[in-house]
């Protein structure tokens, strides 16, 4: 009853290998106390941005409220989420960073 057929197995192990994996968009969030400087430091150590892609990230989460900061698989995207919301809480901050399925 239970009996897996090999061939269809085998065939839904390829098609799971060939899917790309889902993305997950990370966000930094707007808040009142966090230094902008301070935004763009972790934009730069987090993110890889340059000072210019970092700075105009920035304004656009000052100005709009949330802004784009990467697009990863679910792993590294909650790793960078977790990574930013430890740095910005060590240092006293109340950054808020978050994921949403791409
Ligand atoms: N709004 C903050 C300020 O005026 C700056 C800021 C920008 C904070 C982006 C968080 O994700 C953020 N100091």
């Amino acid at each position: 009853k239970e009996l897996i057929d090999t061939q269809d197995f085998v065939e839904e192990e390829i098609k799971s290998d060939l899917e790309e994996p889902a993305k997950y968009h990370v966000f930094l969030l707007n808040d009142d106390y966090t230094p902008m400087d301070f935004v763009v430091e972790v934009l730069r150590q987090f993110f890889n941005k340059n000072e210019e892609e970092a700075t105009e990230i920035m304004l656009t989460i000052h100005y709009q409220g949330k802004g784009l900061c990467g697009t990863f698989t679910a792993e590294i995207a909650e790793t960078k989420v977790d990574f930013v919301e430890r740095f910005a809480y060590e240092h006293q901050h109340p950054l808020k960073c978050v994921l949403e399925k791409a």
